[in-house]
């Protein structure tokens, strides 16, 4: 069999998303999910006039052979948008091979270790009245596991709080908040000590209104130095967090040695991490519970199966990255592989917009707050094409955050 076409296809039903679609000689097809936030066509750029013409040509059962030519032919290694471009072609491959088998991709990673997939859902609110109804919500859909992020009081915008922003067409996951994307980017603000006097006090008004068994996660968006995501720690250890994410960036990976130290409270890092040299030490050294990396900007399914394996032996889980900038092709290669390795964590899940659903039908389903990727040969998504054109690209980026003396802060 070879590769006959390569197609990068960019389509906007809510949020701008990349998919490579590769071609056989056999007419089969695979895709894959090449979305970068804010950066989408860069990716659209190293696809076509870089990677598709090696691709045309060549075997696409040699999937790992080819992932390699990737990674070390380009001599320039690693980074968000390599990365995502390489695993573009990666899960494409694996979609082809699982197609040719006749079998669902969980299948050639080894069959199912567990019936479902757990998943979290985003709760958030200005107020803590506005998140408790948010929580409620999330419940009501069926979720059993809940991120929590809220206002900080002196604050006008802060991560993971949406204003006036829900899609109120979603469906499924009826109130998946769209993720903030603007022509040009939105500034927000931000104050680290009134945050981390705010959230003890969040998460006990949380505690208090929902009791002790809901699993409570949240992310602190990689704004904290070490000794204040330690102290951020420590100081919700009381409420019981399923973990406390990007605490603080991690390109210094020492870093987290401190916060280590310092709480008990179960650490997550690593959605902007693109290759496993980015958590050696956090995983040799067992600094961290859980790793974030998407299938989408890892490098595909191959590396991050391998990170799995690296994290198993430290007893780290796994917690896919899966926001509503993932696409259901990058999502639907997230679960497959949740339901095959053995230490699964728990998967991000937002939704998406009910035009999403269509322009993407895909086989996996969302019940009781749990995912399954279906039994479809492959990864189990279809992208209608004719749709796909229909919402074309717009330029949109991501926000970005200062301190109130107008310093850019990590965002
Ligand atoms: O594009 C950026 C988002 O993917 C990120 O902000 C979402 O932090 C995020 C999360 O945990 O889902
Ligand atoms: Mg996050």
């Amino acid at each position: 069999m070879k590769i006959i076409d390569a197609q990068v296809i960019v389509t906007n039903p809510g949020r701008n998303f990349v998919t490579l679609k590769i071609t056989t000689d056999e007419g089969i097809t695979g895709l894959g999910d090449a979305t970068l936030n804010g950066r989408e066509l860069s990716v659209v750029s190293y696809l076509r006039d870089h990677v598709v013409p090696l691709l045309l040509g060549t075997d696409p059962h040699r999937i790992e052979d080819t992932w390699q030519y990737l990674y070390r032919g380009a001599y320039w290694r690693r980074g968000p948008v390599t990365m995502a471009a390489i695993a573009a072609v990666d899960v494409a491959l694996w979609d082809i091979k699982a197609k040719v088998a006749g079998l669902p991709l969980y299948q050639l990673l080894g069959g199912a270790s567990r019936d479902r997939v757990r998943t979290y859902g985003h709760a958030n609110g200005a107020t803590v009245p506005e998140l408790f109804d948010s929580v409620r919500a999330r419940l009501a859909e069926g979720y059993q596991a809940v991120r929590i992020q809220t206002g900080v009081p002196g604050l006008k915008t802060v991560y993971g709080v949406h204003q006036g922003t829900a899609i109120a067409e979603a469906d499924g996951v009826a109130g998946a908040p769209r993720l903030d994307q603007h022509a040009t980017p939105l500034v927000e603000d931000w104050d680290t000590r009134a945050y981390l006097r705010h959230m003890p006090t969040v998460f006990e008004a949380v505690r208090n209104e929902f009791g002790p068994e809901l699993p409570l996660l949240h992310d602190a968006h990689h704004r904290l130095t070490p000794i204040e995501a330690a102290r951020l720690g420590k100081s919700l250890e009381p409420y019981d967090l399923f973990w406390l994410e990007d605490c603080t960036p991690a390109e210094n990976q020492d870093g987290l040695r401190l916060v280590r130290e310092h709480t008990t409270t179960p650490l997550a890092i690593g959605e902007v991490f693109n290759t496993v040299f980015d958590y050696q030490t956090l995983v040799a050294d067992q600094l961290i519970d859980y790793v974030r990396s998407a299938v989408t900007h890892f490098g595909g399914v191959s590396p991050l199966r391998k990170l799995f394996d690296f994290a198993a032996q430290h007893q780290i889980k796994s917690a896919i990255h899966g926001p509503e900038d993932i696409s259901p092709v990058g999502m639907a290669a997230a679960i497959h592989l949740d339901l095959a390795i053995h230490n699964f964590g728990i998967q991000e899940y937002s939704g998406y917009t009910a035009r999403t659903h269509e322009v993407f039908q895909h086989a996996f389903t969302f019940e009781d707050g749990h995912l399954h990727p279906g039994e479809a040969p492959g990864i189990g998504v279809e992208l209608d094409e004719e749709m796909a054109a229909g919402h074309p690209y717009e330029q949109a980026y991501l926000p970005v955050n200062r301190l109130q003396d107008g310093t850019i802060h990590d965002w």
